[in-house]
């Protein structure tokens, strides 16, 4: 026996005795991308749910992997049995949804809760199936009909697992463990500022394809070729090697390549007469991708970005980026947001501010709000959870962050509307970290080459009011985010007025994140803090600052909307969320929300 054989065998032994399946890396993801436009049968719906916050569904009286746990066949009971759960007689949690903003008593809840769905369906021949989750907050263990199929860490990007040879014709039960407990190892860390929503977050369907088919494609310009487009097409099959065509019908455009063994099909296509997506004329084509005789459809925008200098040009033109960063907190009713109406919620928001970029933090968030983003014309900065003190010096932690940020870019670099990648946010420099963020940096450049690549860095201090970028990380990026709260916990409102920032790298620079904290409908002098008067003139004094800095290439206050946060806890203000919204959860407009709209109009005024 050789050892790779022998190394294949003890490592199917462990999986069959623990009931784990390994977990996919980065290098292979194998995602089915594009699953809106796919045949789908959604799961979503009423899920029967087991709160188990001693993992008794999972361990036994010696902490080992129970042979009894949750996930076994229901069919199998027999009466005599002793068996403590039961899902049919269990309260049910809506999917998606967080469990925390579904059940008082879950409000705090981080740890397991077992999810049941029993469901029908009808196999076809020649066909495989795959299950596929939007996004688990963290980890989940999957089981379907009582055996294991996969696991998964990573609360904010899509997995799927193939069930071809496991889903019955006729009823089926999937039953997940979800895990929402923080570890000082994982990604995120246990330390962030916004609440750890658990639960099966993002929707869940049952994706069916052909026995061949197209798994993932890159469709994009060429970013120092605007005429062309590049990529490639990857199948999936035990047929590998067939033709496949694109086609653009409104542009006339059509090109057939065929496949290596490795179901890769490289893309080279003139494109010369293409309209341009752009904020202001988001144009999107029908695209067509046709393999054995099944055609896939997806909507796809075409533009171009770079940087020269401290410019950030969009289709060749310099582009200021009039940005807000949000995160994925539901608009009025709370709770994470997850569908389409939330998206248009929160863009018809930052449209009002005359926006035309917004930066999600901290998180991959869902993908509607990317194809929302796609047909309003509005730009995006998206980011993995790299945030803070994270263990840097941890193989396995950055293999984890390595395969979200895999995640990340598979599911979303065909939409126009991302132009930026970031890697991280506010982390401490030494080696180990510079170790860590190149590596993530390389990867988005391996696997987009199409798109700009950031993080928010943290500034410094020459002298009193002179304020620099000297964090080493900015020599690798393309552009340079910084997150700076001058007014708020650096000085009073006055300071940014006086500061002056200078440039060291001869890269566009994006302020990230600033702004202070108000709450919604406290009144006071512009010198009292959490009044909307104090908010606003920290507003004031940036805009006044941000006209004096040459290198700017764009800006993003923090945030567009109060959001949920354990580390805010003052009594009558905070009451358990970061007040810096320019909107309450509750929509109000706060008066820094105008002040940031008038900036705004006079830039956008200024750059036509
Ligand atoms: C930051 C973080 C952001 C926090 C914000 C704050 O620098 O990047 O996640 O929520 O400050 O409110 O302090």
């Amino acid at each position: 026996m050789n050892l790779r054989y022998l190394v294949l065998v003890v490592v199917s032994l462990a999986v069959a005795v623990s009931g784990e399946a390994a977990q996919q890396t980065a290098e292979d993801l194998r995602l089915i991308t594009n699953v809106d436009h796919r045949e789908t049968v959604s799961l979503n719906g009423d899920w029967h749910t087991i709160v188990d916050p001693y993992e008794v569904g999972y361990y036994d009286y010696r902490w080992r992997p129970s042979q009894w746990g949750f996930f076994r066949d229901e069919q199998t009971r027999d009466e005599s049995q002793l068996i403590e759960y039961n899902f049919d007689d269990s309260p049910v949690l809506r999917v998606p949804g967080d469990w925390n903003t579904q059940r008082d008593d879950l409000y705090y809840y981080e740890g397991t809760v077992w999810y049941r769905k029993a469901f029908s369906f009808e196999r076809r021949e020649e066909e495989r199936v795959f299950l596929h989750f939007g996004a688990v907050n963290y980890e989940a263990r999957v089981y379907l009909n009582g055996k294991p199929i996969g696991r998964h860490t990573g609360g904010f990007t899509p997995f799927q697992f193939e069930v071809t040879d496991v889903i019955n014709s006729g009823e089926n039960s999937l039953v997940l463990k979800v895990d929402n407990r923080r570890e000082q190892d994982e990604i995120p860390t246990v330390n962030t500022d916004w609440w750890n929503y658990g639960g099966i977050t993002r929707r869940v369907l049952i994706v069916r394809t052909p026995k061949t088919f197209v798994r993932d494609y890159l469709i994009q310009l060429d970013p120092e070729q605007r005429g062309t487009i590049r990529g490639w097409v990857q199948l999936d099959g035990a047929d590998p090697t067939i033709p496949v065509t694109i086609r653009i019908p409104e542009a006339g455009l059509s090109r057939t390549v065929t496949s290596d063994v490795a179901g890769r099909a490289s893309l080279s296509m003139d494109a010369a007469g293409l309209e341009l997506w752009s904020p202001t004329n988001p144009k999107l084509y029908d695209i067509e991708i046709e393999a054995g005789g099944r055609v896939l459809r997806d909507r796809i925008g075409f533009r171009t970005v770079r940087t020269r200098g401290h410019e950030i040009l969009l289709n060749g033109e310099p582009i200021f980026l009039r940005g807000v960063c949000i995160h994925e907190e539901a608009p009025l009713r709370t709770g994470r947001a997850f569908s389409v109406e939330d998206a248009r919620t929160l863009l018809g928001w930052a449209k009002e501010m005359n926006c035309n970029f917004i930066r999600l933090a901290h998180y991959p968030h869902h993908e509607q709000m990317l194809r929302e983003a796609d047909r309003q014309g509005i730009l995006v900065w998206s980011e993995v959870p790299v945030y803070w003190t994270i263990s840097w010096e941890n193989e396995a932690t950055y293999q984890n962050a390595k395969r979200q940020l895999a995640e990340m870019i598979t599911r979303d670099r065909n939409r126009a509307s991302i132009v930026l990648w970031s890697v991280a946010n506010e982390t401490p420099n030494s080696d180990a970290r510079m170790k860590f963020l190149t590596g993530l940096i390389d990867t988005c450049r391996t696997m987009d080459p199409t798109r700009l690549v950031t993080a928010a860095l943290e500034k410094s201090y020459r002298g009193a009011d002179t304020v620099v970028i000297s964090d080493p990380l900015g020599e690798y990026l393309d552009v340079i985010g910084c997150n700076s709260y001058i007014g708020w916990y650096d000085g009073l409102p006055d300071k940014p007025a006086r500061v002056r920032w200078r440039s060291e790298i001869e890269k566009p620079l994006v302020i990230s994140e600033f702004g202070g904290g108000a709450l919604a409908g406290m009144h006071g002098r512009p010198t009292a803090r959490w009044t909307e008067e104090f908010q606003a003139e920290i507003y004031r004094n940036s805009v006044a600052m941000f006209d004096t800095i040459d290198v700017l290439a764009g800006t993003a206050p923090w945030i567009l909307m109060d959001f949920r946060s354990p580390r805010r806890v003052l009594p009558g203000i905070q009451d358990g969320w970061n007040r810096k919204g320019l909107i309450s959860e509750q929509g109000e407009r706060k008066q820094a929300f105008e002040v940031m709209s008038k900036y705004y109009q006079r830039i956008e005024a200024e750059d036509e």
